[in-house]
């Protein structure tokens, strides 16, 4: 007797990318394919099947025709729901492809008297495989409380128990899954264990007989691409475990320290970096570090992205772990709540005290209850803007003042010549923040931080 043990096959995740979407689909194509290889009697999916209860028709479409491949050969599939391809009270496409016929599924629960009753299928070559699917919340651990677990122990061997959860026992130390069963809760007696949901390749045992999550075939999201070595599925011959391999594509993944780079230099050597050959392979970038000067938004990962694009599959560049370098405030004194306020405007603030404080006020200021967002967010940007006009202005005005009230002497004609000073700078500043605001209306993404950074 010969089985395959797959799980977390994810069809139809990373949907908007589709060269990642296609190789995860060559996966299971490959693993299927190896099955028929391998004339296994059937195929056990242990949850996860798809990434969605109601996948895209054309996910649909090609997970069927890989399937057929199975089944033409006169190979069973056995099915179990994990928790991406199930929703509580709907009917899920499982439901579908098991009414016609692709698979079977192995989830057939009854309230008994002594608790829940997971019935057995038996397959022909005389295995029983009985099956609990995944639920991810805290209702699952209470699932495996309440089961029968004498019924399940008496259901005569060879037999297989499937299941979509975490096992306390052997998580991996990066899950924080609150709801994880341990072990003791799983029936005993049992030939094999057919775990799925952790996606990581996990060999463990439980009594003797293997306990096995296969992981998964591919990933479903980045961060599995990222942590994922070696993937596959297992072909149990005679409840002995065997890993198959499933290899679509290679990874180059690679950790740049930004430590000490402008962000000119980063982008630099990201450009060269992208300039290298990976064909064939799946690029995944972790930037992190504090950048020395520049601004992150300097750095043009669109550009570096096509460049990488040119050889390479796909590319991921993670940068959650990169920073600009703060500026410091030196320390801060004052005798009032207020009073260190605008002293830490005054340290921080490039267009003056006043500005900055008006800023905040108009920021600060809530939303009537009768007013509409739009009417809100439309009223806050004109006034914001409107400051934004006149802050050179002011920074000089507040500049010059300050000068002025040292000179006692010729006070009133060192005012007038600074007056005329501001006007002049004043008028080239304003140009200049029309001309960035114009920029910026441009090019659809003025945030908040693009004006604070001003400030
Ligand atoms: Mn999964």
């Amino acid at each position: 007797m010969k089985f395959a043990h797959i799980a977390d096959a994810h069809l139809g995740a990373f949907s908007k990318n589709p060269p990642l979407r296609d190789l995860n689909l060559l996966a299971f194509q490959k693993a299927i394919e190896k099955c028929v290889e391998e004339d296994v009697d059937f195929i056990l999916i242990a949850g996860d099947l798809f990434h969605n209860p109601i996948p895209n028709m054309d996910i649909v479409k090609k997970s069927v025709e890989i399937m057929k491949i199975a089944r033409d050969a006169g190979i069973r599939i056995y099915v179990i729901y994990g928790s991406h391809d199930f929703s509580l009270g709907s009917t899920s496409l499982l439901d579908v492809l098991a009414s016609a016929g692709i698979f079977k599924k192995v989830v057939k629960m009854e309230r008994g008297e002594r608790g829940i009753i997971l019935r057995e299928v038996k397959d022909e070559s005389g295995v029983s495989i009985v099956g609990i699917s995944g639920l991810s919340s805290s209702a699952e651990v209470k699932y495996f409380e309440i089961l029968d677990r004498e019924y399940l122990e008496r259901i005569e061997n060879p037999k297989i128990f499937a299941f979509h959860t975490t096992i306390e026992e052997l998580k991996p130390s990066y899950i924080a899954d609150k709801h994880a069963v341990p072990k003791s809760l799983l029936p005993s007696n049992f030939d094999y264990y057919a775990g799925g949901h952790l996606h990581e390749k996990i060999v463990s045992s439980l009594n003797g007989s293997p306990l096995i999550y296969p992981g998964a075939l591919f990933g479903a999201t980045y961060n599995d691409l990222d942590i994922l070595e070696r993937r596959g599925f297992f072909i149990v011959e005679d409840f002995k475990p065997r890993f198959q391999e499933i290899k679509v594509c290679d990874f180059f993944k690679k950790v740049i320290n930004a430590d000490g780079l402008t962000a000119r230099e980063l982008n630099e050597e990201l450009l060269s970096l992208a300039g290298e050959d990976y064909t064939g392979k799946v690029v995944i970038l972790k930037v992190r570090g504090e950048l020395k000067a520049g601004r992150i938004a300097d750095i043009n990962f669109h550009e570096i992205r096509e460049k990488f694009k040119e050889s390479a599959i796909d590319v991921l560049i993670n940068t959650y772990a990169l920073r600009k370098r703060e500026e410091k405030i030196r320390e801060v004194i004052g005798e009032t709540k207020e009073e260190i306020e605008e002293n830490v405007f005054r340290e921080i603030s490039k267009f003056g005290l006043n500005f900055t404080k008006e800023l905040f006020h108009i920021l600060r200021e809530r939303k009537p209850d009768d007013m509409s967002n739009r009417v809100f967010e439309e009223r806050l940007w004109s006034r914001v803007y409107s400051l934004l006009l006149t802050a050179g202005e002011n920074m000089e005005g507040e500049e010059k003042s300050k000068e002025v009230k040292k000179e006692d002497r010729n006070k009133e004609e060192k005012e007038r010549v600074s007056e005329k000073e501001e006007r002049g700078e004043g008028r080239e500043k304003k140009r200049e923040v029309r001309k960035r605001e114009r920029r910026k209306k441009e090019s659809g993404k003025t945030t908040l931080f693009d004006f604070m950074e001003g400030a």
